[in-house]
Parts: C-alpha cells; structure tokens; sequence
C-alpha cells in the first residue's frame, strides 16, 4: 500500500492524479492547508502499518514530524518528501528527501512535475503525451511561468480547480489522461470557464472604481477592499495603475491583506514581513495586524478612489509633442509637455512647475503620485487648447 499526502492545491492535487495513475487502488491520499499536514503526518504513525509507503508531496512538515520520518526511515520503513520550495531545501540532507527548485536547465520546478519525474525513473509511470501536457500546465501555473508565457490553459486548469470539487476534478482528469492522446476541455468544462472568466472581468471592472492610493512605508500602495480573485485583481490593477509599487488586498472578514506587484524593483514578501507575513517577491500576505489596520484601513478610509484613465481619445493621448491634460480631485489642470528631446515638464493650472523629468513616463509617474491625477477626455483637452488660443491673441 501508498499513502500519499499533499497539499490541497492544483499543484499538490496534480501530485496525488499522478499517485493514482501509478498505483490505482493500492494508494490512499489525503489532501491537506499547509497548517493541517502536521496532524496527518502524526495520524500515520499512529495507524499505519509499517509497510505502507508514505509520500509527502508539495509541503514541508514540523520538527517533530521530521524526526519521526528519520526514526521510521532508519527502521526500514519506506517514505519519500517531494518538493520544489526553497524553505524546504535542508530535507536533502536526508536519504528520503528530494527537493529541488530548478531543474539543471534552468527551469524552476513543481511539486507534480517532480513526482512525474520520479514516478517515470522508478518504474511506476509510463509517461504518455497527455499526461506530459497535464505535468507542464500545473507546472506553469504553480510557478507563475504561465504570466510570463500567456498560458491560458495554465490559469483556465487551475480556474477549473476551483470551480468544482476535488472528487470531481480528480474523477475527470484521471479518466481523460488514462484514456486520451491529449489534455483538453471538454465543452462543458470551456462553457463554465467562460462564464468565470466573464464574471471575474465584471467583478474587477467594479474593484477598480475602489482602489485608493496612499504612501505607506516609503511606497506608494494601491489599497482596494476584495475577497475573491486576489491573483487576477492584483494583475490588473497593478497594469492599469503602474504607478503604484504595489496592491494591498483588504478582506475584513478573513482579516487578511494579500500583497500583489508586478514591478520587479519590488518584493512583497518585504512588505509583507513588516506585519508579521510573508511569502513571495510578486505575492505576498499577512494577518490585519492594529498597525497593518490602521495604516491600511483607518488611514485610507477618508481617500477619494482613484479615477481611470480616460480611453479611446485621439488627441489627448500619452506621450504627444502637443503635451497631455490630467486633472486631479481638485480640479487643478496639469500638463506634462516636453520642452526639448530629453526633457519634460508640468504645468500645474498653467503654470510651470520646478522640476524637470527625463521621459514621459517619469513625469507622469511623479504627477500620479503626488496628485492622484487621471487623463482627461479629448472634449476637455481641446477647450483646454482653445482657452489657450484665447489667451494669446
Ligand atoms: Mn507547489
């Protein structure tokens, strides 16, 4: 007998589809939040038979549960930990760990694709196509590679994940990799991505009439209340309001803050660390903190929300020799005009500011920063133009 335990996401349930595939009935597995596998290790060795083959996939275990495998291992007991995150890496030095990160091609790894790996050199799993392509879009979703790539099918995999239930996503994807040439959707299953995809985009349109912007910690943080879509949220807004170095996700009732970036000259998990959380450089979290609270919501509960960029214009556009119109909330005017090749500048209600930027893009970053302030819509921007025209005859 197996048993096999994993973490309760698509990359940790990929690890137990592959378990399945390979020992069919002879495995048990049990998915497990990254909190909950320590009571599960501790269940094994308790019931379990001594002949039953553990494997611990995509999670790390506790101090005790670590000393309890040695002890099981030393005795003859046979037990293997998979996984591909860096705190884990110290399990190397034990004849029952294999953690590796990056792959010698460079390649940054998943907890599933590890397993295949290992499955397929034992013996245990004859590699196919399918499942090939399965391993490959779990692999990229769980290390974000999918972003990078625009792998759709990546994030519609791990969409699907969650629209129904482990049972069932587990039933479907071990019959269609048994059975099939090819990973695919089936029609139903395009159907209801679809609807998720088009209710996500409505849900978002909405969030980003909320966001707010305030200066936090030495960074300028996008601060918007949500309790679903965090990934997506943070991606598009984080897009749409690239000058702000980060998002904050506030979800009261979890009392939780996710951080988002899409900037490479910042690291959430930094962020994060300042209220006692942590995780990635691009996505980070902690618990809502009294100072995270304050900061967060006190503090920003009073701002105006940021206003959207206005789109489709023809002449108000960014970048332009003719110079561009924003407006902030209180109706101040500015323009950034270039003066020369490589110099820009602001007027502020027709009056220039002190302070020249290299680029465009400089100057507008400093304008949204300081003044929260939108393009305006071309109507604006010519009667801005005629008043000008005005002036000077
Ligand atoms: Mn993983």
């Amino acid at each position: 007998m197996y048993k096999l335990l994993s973490h309760n996401d698509l990359d940790g349930v990929g690890c137990g589809i592959l378990a399945k595939l390979a020992f069919g009935k002879d495995v048990h597995v049990r998915y497990n939040s990254i909190a909950g596998l320590n009571r599960e290790v501790e269940n094994f060795f308790e019931q379990e038979e001594q002949e039953t083959f553990l494997f611990i996939t995509d999670l790390s275990v506790n101090e005790e549960n670590e000393k309890r495998i040695e002890e099981f291992h030393r005795a003859g007991g046979k037990v293997q930990l998979i996984d591909h995150h860096k705190t884990s890496l110290a399990y190397n030095n034990y004849d029952w760990g294999h953690v590796v990160v990056e792959d010698t091609a460079g390649k940054l790894t998943s907890a599933t694709s590890l397993l295949y790996e290992y499955l397929i050199a034992q013996g245990l799993l004859h590699q196919s196509e399918a499942v090939d392509e399965f391993v490959e879009l779990v692999r990229q979703y769980d290390t974000w590679e999918w972003e990078k790539n625009n792998n759709q099918h990546a994030q519609r995999l791990n969409a699907l994940f969650y629209l129904i239930s482990i049972e069932e996503f587990e039933e479907k994807m071990l019959e269609r990799l048994r059975t099939d040439d090819h990973f695919y959707f089936d029609e139903f299953e395009k159907r209801i991505l679809d609807m998720e995809e088009e209710k996500i985009e409505r849900y978002i349109r909405r969030k980003r009439r909320e966001l707010v912007q305030a200066q936090i910690k030495g960074h300028f943080a996008g601060v918007v209340y949500a309790e679903s879509y965090h990934s997506e949220l943070g991606n598009e807004l984080g897009k749409e309001y690239p000058h702000l170095d980060y998002i904050a996700i506030l979800n009261i009732g979890g009392k939780r803050i996710g951080f988002r970036t899409i900037h490479d000259h910042v690291d959430v998990s930094e962020v994060a660390g300042h209220f006692g959380g942590g995780g990635h450089a691009k996505a980070s979290g902690c618990s809502m903190t009294e100072k995270a609270y304050k900061l967060f919501v006190t503090d920003t509960f009073p701002l105006e929300t940021l206003h959207e960029d206005a789109k489709n214009n023809r002449y108000n556009v960014k970048d332009s020799s003719f110079g561009t119109l924003y407006r902030n909330h209180s109706d101040d005017r500015f323009l950034i005009r270039p003066i020369n090749q490589s110099e820009w500048v602001i007027d502020k209600n027709k009056r220039k500011l002190d302070k020249t930027f290299t680029s465009f893009a400089e100057a507008e970053k400093f304008l949204k920063r300081t003044e929260a302030a939108w393009l305006v819509r071309d109507d604006q921007f010519v009667n801005y133009l005629i008043d000008e025209v005005k002036k000077s005859k």
